[in-house]
């Protein structure tokens, strides 16, 4: 259902311009055609919106408040003790509402003053020299719908609370966010799709899954485990491995379930100093370069 490293269903507009969000069989609401519907109402919203144009509104229902405010509170008491010290001081300084599901205009609002971040909306399928691209500019691709209720406790692709709890928190807080934005640096310095394809692969083993040890416990950072209190639970017993630069961009995931192979940054310096360093300077020829390591191993 997922193309590797690009975490968005895939939309489809007919040619009477009916939007479609494709869904794979394994997905919470796959058989739930008010859910269906509901997906493709917001895809439309984004695929409308031009740059330049206000952030769409989504009039959310009670029951998708419900979601977020259950979610909300679960990972609240869960971060506390699993998410690194950077995570929840930008989620001490951003202030999330808890009991009703933000815009996105409104947390964008938050964000900048903070470190420049915002919002643009993304109806799904986002092409990877997009996404990453304009973080290099402080901008976010973003879902708006929100998971299945079925479900509240992990999704296979992300949505807003996903977009909002796990990566915003992130946002807010000065060092991560320089972090996102040597990536899209990165992501718009490589030529080859190649390059930038092991570009996206170490953003999601460190941005997106990472994990690093504060004071000799290990902690999260990356946005995907900390918007799924599924997931939360169990990242502690996956196979932890120390940060590699070549092994996180070269080895294949899995997007739809819980991943089983994550990395240890250590800390937030050395995070920066490996990971940082790298997107900060990374070109077509140093990617290679890795590559060819990781195969004489
Ligand atoms: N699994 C995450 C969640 O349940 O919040 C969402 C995703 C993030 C990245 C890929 S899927
Ligand atoms: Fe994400």
């Amino acid at each position: 259902m997922f193309e590797e490293g690009q975490y968005f269903a895939p939309v489809n507009t007919d040619a009477d311009g009916t939007v479609s969000v494709e869904l794979g069989e394994n997905h919470p609401g796959f058989a739930d055609a008010d859910y269906r519907e509901r997906r493709n109402a917001i895809a439309a919203l984004a695929l409308d919106w031009q740059p330049g144009d206000p952030m769409p509104t989504v009039a959310y229902t009670d029951a998708e408040h419900e979601i977020w405010r259950l979610v909300s509170a679960e990972l609240a008491v869960k971060h506390r003790d699993m998410a690194v010290r950077d995570y929840l001081g930008g989620a001490e300084r951003l202030m999330l509402p808890r009991d009703r599901i933000p815009q996105l205009a409104e947390v964008s609002r938050a964000l900048e003053p903070l470190t420049g971040f915002s919002y643009v909306p993304a109806a799904g399928l986002v092409p990877l020299r997009d996404f990453y691209g304009v973080l290099a500019e402080g901008k976010f691709h973003a879902t708006q719908y929100i998971r299945h209720h079925s479900v509240p406790l992990y999704t296979p692709e992300p949505d807003v609370i996903h977009e909002v709890i796990g990566h915003a928190n992130a946002l807010a807080a000065p060092r991560f966010a320089a972090l996102y934005r040597v990536a899209g640096e990165a992501a718009r310095r490589v030529h080859s799709e190649e390059a930038l394809e092991f570009v996206s692969r170490v953003f999601w083993f460190t941005l997106e899954f990472g994990v690093m040890t504060e004071a000799d416990e290990l902690k999260a950072y990356g946005a995907g485990i900390l918007s799924s209190y599924g997931e939360i639970d169990e990242f502690r017993g996956m196979t932890i491995m120390p940060l590699d630069l070549g092994t996180m961009g070269t080895i294949d995931y899995d997007i739809t379930k819980y991943q089983d192979k994550l990395f240890d940054a250590g800390s937030m310096d050395q995070l920066e100093d490996v990971v940082g360093e790298f997107w900060a300077t990374c070109d077509d020829d140093a990617v290679e370069r890795l590559k060819a390591e990781v195969k004489n191993r």
